[in-house]
This record gives C-alpha cells, sequence and structure tokens, in this order.
C-alpha cells in the first residue's frame, strides 16, 4: 500500500515534468522592411500535424462607441459574445467571407454569442457608427499571440513541425507561411510584413451598408 501511495503522490510531479519538458519557447519578432518594430502583430504557430482544441468563447464589448478590444485572435470555432455597454444602440455586422453575419441593432447583451468557425480575416463595423471598425484573426491554432511595442511575440509550443505567419491589420489575406521545426530548446525567429505587399491593401470596411437615418449615436 505504502508503494501505492507512493506512486499516487508521485503522478502529479511527474505530470508536471511531462509538461515541462513539452513546451519550446519560440520567440518572433516581427518587423517592417526598413526594420522598425511592429507592435499589435499577431503571430501564430500552425501544427502541421492537426492538432484537438477545445471549444473557446472570447468577448468584444462596445465601450464608448469603440470596440473593445479593436484587435482580436482566436482558434476557429470560438464562440465571441458582443455585449453592448454604452447607453446607445449598436447594430454589429461582418461581410468577411470567413464570417458574415449581422446583429440586430440592440442595447445590452445579444441574445447569442457568435460562432467564428473558420480561419481568415474577420473586419467588424457598426451599422449606426461607422467609425467603428474592430479586426478579428481567426486562425486554426490554438497557439497564436499578439507582439508588444517591441515587436517581439513569445509562444510556448511542443516541440514540433509548425508553420509560422504574421499578420497585421489591414491585410486582407493571411501569409503563406513558413515550415520550422520547433525543437526541444525552443527557437527564435524574425518575420517581415510589408505594407507594399497586396494583402496589405486597404479594404472597404463599409461596403455598401445603406445608412440607418436618425439612428446616430441618439441615446436609447
Ligand atoms: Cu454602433
Amino acid at each position: 500500500m505504502r508503494y501505492l501511495r507512493t506512486a499516487r503522490a508521485l503522478i502529479p510531479a511527474l505530470l508536471l515534468a511531462a509538461h515541462l519538458v513539452a513546451a519550446a519557447d519560440v520567440q518572433v519578432q516581427v518587423h517592417l522592411p526598413a526594420g522598425a518594430a511592429l507592435k499589435d502583430a499577431v503571430v501564430y504557430l500552425t501544427p502541421v500535424q492537426p492538432v484537438h482544441y477545445p471549444p473557446q468563447k472570447a468577448v468584444i464589448d462596445q465601450v464608448k462607441r469603440r470596440f473593445v478590444p479593436r484587435l482580436s485572435v482566436i482558434q476557429a470555432g470560438t464562440s465571441v459574445d458582443f455585449p453592448n455597454s454604452d447607453n446607445v444602440r449598436h447594430s454589429v455586422y461582418s461581410f468577411s467571407p470567413a464570417k458574415s453575419f449581422t446583429l440586430k441593432i440592440y442595447s445590452g447583451r445579444p441574445a447569442a454569442p457568435v460562432l467564428f468557425d473558420k480561419p481568415g480575416v474577420v473586419v467588424l463595423g457598426c451599422n449606426i457608427h461607422d467609425s467603428m471598425v474592430a479586426w478579428v484573426l481567426v486562425v486554426a491554432t490554438p497557439y497564436h499571440t499578439i507582439t508588444a511595442g517591441d515587436g517581439v511575440a513569445r509562444l510556448e509550443v511542443p516541440p514540433g513541425d509548425y508553420v509560422l505567419r504574421a499578420w497585421h491589420e489591414p491585410m486582407t489575406l493571411e501569409q503563406p507561411g513558413e515550415l520550422i521545426k520547433v525543437a526541444a530548446v525552443g527557437e527564435s525567429r524574425r518575420v517581415e510584413l510589408n505594407p507594399q505587399d497586396p494583402q496589405w491593401a486597404p479594404v472597404p470596411v463599409m461596403p455598401g451598408m445603406p445608412d440607418m437615418p436618425g439612428m446616430s449615436g441618439a441615446p436609447q
């Protein structure tokens, strides 16, 4: 029995050790062609061998007639809530191919979250307030983050083969990416994003949405 108790006591320590061994640090610096660090770039590593990841939830609030946060990176299969913290009504929409939807004009909390089930770039707008814009990058991986002011992103991933990509608004497409092998000791990379590239083309954020007269910010 004593051996059994000892074995039971060891299991959490062994699992923890396995976890520590399993994670490799990947550091990625995103920069412009001239070398300047690029803040608020999404960096993501997509496993070549697909991994299972459980469904997630996220929140994009509406505060003082802005989306908060303005930039989100979520994995495909995430349900996003769009609460309205303002005392004016909003109507959130997207015409992006990766997720097209409209939430009817509402106060408070809409009835149901919106499921983002496909990878891709999604631009959000509000039918009532033209200046409201938010970006959602939907990725097919749980390994993603956003660069800080120094343009550096740090990720912890199991060692293995990945496609490394970076993205920044207003890129309309994802990069083809670079195949990298992450060893247990970790990896350090630099990724250049070039605003001259075609996928950086500005997008029409409000593509042909009819105005809604009389609704411009009037308290509801
Ligand atoms: Cu609005």
